[in-house]
């Protein structure tokens, strides 16, 4: 109460003095001080913009927000001080100069991921990884980890930096074993939507230099090659009659025209680049599934191994259909069981990288009778990854 009191005599005594004094009015004078910040959102000046009484010392603070530091005072001051004391003698314009903080990039182990976010910062080359910088385990076995793959989580056409259309049939406008079909790149025969791939055999007459057939479908190539590791594909497959599906593999050496790899990785021809059938359905009985290796023996004679199992609602539900591929062995497997293997040794050629293909055929050896009602029907792939040991 006494302070108050105090306070209120005073001014009143001040406001008698000053009515009596015009020096009182100049020592009352005040000035603005306007404060800015550069860029906006950057940080803040401390004390903000008001009016002080003229003459008097002010000292302003810069405070850098996240991701910013003060850099210098521009305006009515030029300085890089930070606090920085001003005297006020008339209004003043002062900016605080901020710059955005540039971490510094490093990703040492070269996975994409920067040094600042990586956990596994010593990945080996080769390996995919996660949003940590770390690689990314298979599913079934802990020793393999995600060296390519596609998830097919984009619409619209294949992803063509993964994917190579074989379109040129490479047996006098034919392609192999009796076979009905032209493969196109037309997007209805290959196209991806909601989280899958689709492959679609389409009763429809495609000519291709001179060469007329009565179905389309597509067969593609990964547009990479690999010597050992495992593979998993989760797909369902088509079922109808005369429709033979393949999830397999072939060596990057074959010479067969129009395939993705030509002859830039030897030209040895069938069958001694070795091929690997991971996964093969009959046209007449959609029960069974096949996987088997076609391949030349050391003395480059033609040969063959593989077996055949029991598949149920393979075109209702999603299996996934892999193989193992090790310097001594190569298993395949139905959702991870295996079913067929063959020892890898000097007698077989499965030494060599290999590349993916993916398509239905049409009638043929294995697609056999078309169903009279057929008009499309399709293989539908949930992901294709490839896997290696570190
Ligand atoms: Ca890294």
């Amino acid at each position: 109460m006494n302070k108050y009191l105090n306070s209120f005599a005073q001014s009143i005594l001040l406001m008698f003095f000053c009515l009596s004094n015009l020096s009182c009015n100049e020592q009352k004078a005040q000035h603005i001080l306007n404060t800015y910040v550069m860029p906006e959102n950057a940080g803040e000046v401390i004390p903000e913009s008001g009016s002080y009484d003229k003459g008097s010392s002010i000292t302003l603070e810069a405070k850098s927000d996240n991701n910013y530091e003060f850099t210098r005072w521009s305006g009515d001051i030029s300085d890089t001080s930070n606090p920085f004391t001003i005297i006020l003698n008339s209004e003043m314009n002062v900016v605080a100069e901020f710059s955005e903080i540039i971490v510094s990039s490093k990703d040492t182990d070269g996975d994409g991921v920067d040094d600042s976010k990586d956990l596994c910062p010593s990945t080996p080359s080769g390996f995919l990884v996660d949003e940590s910088g770390c690689k990314i385990k298979n599913e079934f076995d802990d020793n393999y980890f995600l060296v390519w793959g596609d998830e097919f989580s984009y619409d619209g056409n294949l992803d063509n930096s993964k994917w190579h259309h074989q379109v040129i049939p490479p047996n006098n406008g034919s392609w192999w074993n009796d076979e009905l079909q032209h493969y196109t790149n037309n997007s209805k025969n290959s196209f991806v939507s909601d989280g899958t791939m689709k492959i679609v055999a389409i009763k429809e007459n495609h000519t291709v230099n001179n060469s007329t057939k009565n179905y389309t479908s597509a067969r593609l190539n990964s547009k990479f090659g690999f010597k050992y590791g495992r593979v998993d594909v989760r797909a369902k497959l088509p079922s109808t009659q005369g429709t033979w599906p393949a999830i397999w593999t072939l060596g990057t050496n074959i010479n067969e025209v129009g395939n993705y790899f030509g002859d830039s990785e030897g030209s040895v021809g069938w069958p001694k680049c070795g091929e690997i059938d991971i996964m093969e359905q009959n046209g007449w009985n959609k029960n069974e599934l096949y996987g088997y290796f076609h391949f030349a023996n050391s003395q480059g004679v033609y040969n063959n191994h593989g077996d055949v199992t029991t598949i149920n609602n393979a075109s209702g539900s999603y299996h996934v259909y892999s193989m193992e591929w090790t310097n001594d062995k190569i298993r395949i497997l139905l959702d991870n069981n295996e079913f067929v293997s063959l020892t890898n040794n000097s007698n077989v050629p499965y030494d060599n990288p290999h590349y993916l293909l993916l398509n239905i055929a049409v009638g043929g050896n294995l697609g056999g009778d078309v169903s009279s009602s057929f008009s499309e029907d399709s293989m539908e792939i949930d992901y294709v990854r490839v896997f290696k040991k570190e």
